[in-house]
């Protein structure tokens, strides 16, 4: 795989074939689907998206080590000193994400974007041997947190694009989802399983776009950090994300990409006090940082036909390169976007 990407970057760079006009909307002046605010828009116009993500969680791992489930539940969990055992063991989860976005530019300067989804959740997890490893799941569903953002433009020529971007995450997902678990018919559930980080949590980023004819290759830079601990007296830690992708256009209205991103998380501030952390790994705060390197292999299409002309269309599968936790948790399997977007 590695081989195959670098011969692909190798071919960016010795390949140049003519130049498009800016004006034809073309496959690839966007990037890969799952990428947000990759590109800005010329004054006046507007942009709306939507985009539906699923992504599949299974088993756990401890730092970089697989972990079976007996192994789960004879671990100490952070709070009885090393001496109790964690109850219950997750065993899968997926997720079910409708994103919603919005941009508009009121200058050639600077684009506004919105961004809220709805999200969709379900973890199975299975007991200890000792209450008789029977299976359960457990469900939340809702808004989850909403991003505004301003792009500004730094530079926008012709084989180069660079902007970059403020924002701030509204804490508008829930983060007391509940549930029945077996030894209760109302628990807060884990920190997985709520919609929201409950802070307000500023960021910055940088993107920029290369163009060679058909082929570009973009890079984007994200820094996530929290203004504080949310109402359950916990806060996310920093998060910093990388990504650098390449596309080539095969015809005006189809192009494919590849990305290779990685997700830095430090661990969390506090812990939410209604969560026992001898339930379950995902209910202990301990358990909370990661670092993923994950590649993404996308198409996107773009229509030319007078029906529906210029409606986008982009799909991307995402698989994981390399996942390292702290603590236990859940490992990342497969995630998949599929996006509509439609500009005016
Ligand atoms: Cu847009």
């Amino acid at each position: 795989m590695f081989k195959s990407l670098i011969l692909l970057v190798v071919l960016l760079f010795s390949v140049v074939s003519k130049l498009y006009s800016d004006e034809l909307h073309m496959a690839d002046s966007h990037g890969p689907i799952s990428l947000m605010g990759d590109h800005i828009h010329k004054k006046g116009e507007v942009m709306f998206s939507y985009r539906f993500g699923h992504m599949k969680m299974n088993n756990i791992m401890n730092g970089t080590k697989n972990l079976r489930i007996d192994e789960v539940t004879s671990r100490p969990n952070s709070a009885s000193n090393g001496s109790g055992v964690y109850m219950n063991s997750p065993i899968s989860m997926k997720m079910d994400m409708h994103m919603f976005g919005a941009m508009y530019a009121p200058s050639d300067q600077l684009t506004l974007m919105i961004m809220t989804s709805y999200l969709e959740k379900e973890m199975t997890q299975q007991r200890m041997p000792m209450a008789g490893s029977a299976r359960f799941d457990v469900n939340s569903s809702g808004i989850g947190d909403t991003r505004v953002s301003g792009l500004i433009k730094l530079y926008n020529g012709i084989s180069t694009k660079t902007h970059f971007g403020i924002g701030l995450s509204l804490p508008t997902g829930s983060i007391d989802k509940r549930d029945a678990t077996p030894v209760s018919s109302d628990a807060r559930l884990g920190y997985a399983m709520q919609n929201g980080s409950g802070s307000f949590d500023p960021y910055f980023f940088i993107n920029n776009v290369n163009s060679i004819g058909r082929f570009k290759i973009g890079q984007q830079f994200i820094y996530k950090t929290s203004s504080g601990k949310n109402s359950k007296d916990y806060n996310y830690g920093d998060n910093y994300n990388a990504t650098i992708w390449s596309s080539v256009r095969w015809a005006n209205n189809v192009s494919t990409s590849a990305k290779i991103n990685y997700d830095y998380r430090e661990k969390m501030n506090g812990s939410d006090n209604e969560m026992n952390p001898r339930m379950s790994p995902s209910m202990d705060s301990y358990n909370q940082g990661h670092q993923k390197m994950n590649l993404g292999l996308g198409v996107n299409l773009i229509n030319h036909n007078n029906f529906l002309k210029n409606h986008r269309l982009g799909i991307e599968g995402i698989i994981p390169l390399y996942q390292r936790y702290e603590g236990l948790q859940m490992k990342e399997t497969f995630r998949l976007t599929i996006g509509w977007q439609y500009g005016f």
